[in-house]
């Protein structure tokens, strides 16, 4: 259990789960305990009101260092990537961002003798050559993306560092992650948030997978339980150190659609996949999370119709 008094820094905390993540870790630590780093300012009023803020670029060494010694953090959640999509947009800033992004905090929390990191991994690990159903934990890992290179590149790190230095780094790999607070980007799994946006707008939506294109997806609220449950789990019962595979359902554009039109049944779906579609294809359709589920009590509330119904429910509330 992390002490309630702890400092903690959010780096990425703009984006769509740091901004969640960061809110929830302030009211277990309190608003001041909290610092939300990011490269530009927060837009969400909660997130720029609640507490303090540092601009942030995780690849200046010295303005981490300032802010380390300035706030003393026990715990770094480092948040900051470039995804699937827009890496393959120019790999070698991705590699860079990605890559000396988490060595800084790595090393900054070796430095500054910070407690526990978090690092989020993702499904991306894996390539055309793992089993694509019920995806174990230890398989075949070629990704084919510099965002999945990077990643698991990024999982032996961690590890590295947990076996090498005695660093206490928990990571997991997030399937696509869905909520209403705020918008992915450049994710190959963002279709399935753009959807429910387009669906209450009245508007056809034009997906870029095609219909029968299933991937492991998840709830942003279990999302943040899970994130939460692991940093919070007694460091003995934290197995895997490299990355815990984390499942909560798996759904095609075709049947996230069809979940919709139970609310919404004049909304309609067309299919038009682009570049994004092979780099779904190379990824797993389910994963197996019983590693997660036996060392640390993972257990999903939502699958796809819970999540519909609240994402719709929430969406019109924001947009009224
Ligand atoms: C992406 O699509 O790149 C991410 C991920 C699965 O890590 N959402």
């Amino acid at each position: 259990m992390a002490n309630t008094s702890d400092t903690v820094l959010v780096i990425g905390a703009c984006g769509q789960l740091g901004s969640e993540l960061t809110m929830e870790l302030r009211k277990m630590y309190g608003d001041a305990n909290v610092v939300a780093a990011d490269v530009t300012a927060p837009k969400q009023a909660d997130l720029r009101d609640s507490g303090p803020f540092e601009k942030v670029d995780v690849l200046d060494t010295n303005v981490l260092a300032g802010l380390a010694s300035k706030y003393k953090f026990k715990q770094i959640y480092h948040l900051a990537a470039v995804l699937s999509a827009t890496g393959e947009k120019n790999p070698k800033f991705a590699w860079k961002l990605n890559m000396d992004g988490l060595f800084n905090v790595l090393d900054l929390a070796l430095e500054q003798k910070v407690e526990r990191v978090y690092w989020p991994s993702s499904i991306a690990v894996f390539g055309p050559s793992t089993p694509r159903q019920n995806t174990p934990q230890q398989t075949v890992m070629d990704p084919n993306t510099v965002y999945g290179i990077s990643k698991q590149a990024g999982e032996r790190w961690c590890e590295y560092y947990f076996q090498k230095y005695g660093l206490d780094v928990r990571s997991l790999r997030y399937p696509g992650l869905i909520g209403y607070k705020a918008l992915p980007g450049g994710g190959t799994t963002d279709y399935a948030v753009d959807i429910y946006h387009k669906a209450l707008e009245g508007e056809t939506f034009e997906c870029f997978l095609s219909e029968n294109t299933y991937l492991p997806m998840m709830y942003m609220p279990d999302a943040l339980k899970a994130t939460l449950d692991l940093m919070h789990a007694p460091a003995a019962s934290i197995k895997v150190r490299d990355s815990y595979n984390l499942s909560a359902m798996s759904f095609s554009p075709k049947e996230i659609a069809a979940s919709i039109k139970k609310h919404i049944p004049e909304f309609e779906i067309t299919y038009k996949p682009d570049s994004r579609q092979k780099i779904a294809d190379s990824w797993p359709q389910s994963i197996d999370d019983s590693a997660a589920q036996q060392d640390w009590g993972w257990k999903p509330a939502f699958d796809l119709d819970a999540m519909t119904e609240d994402m719709l429910v929430n969406l019109k509330k924001m947009k009224q």
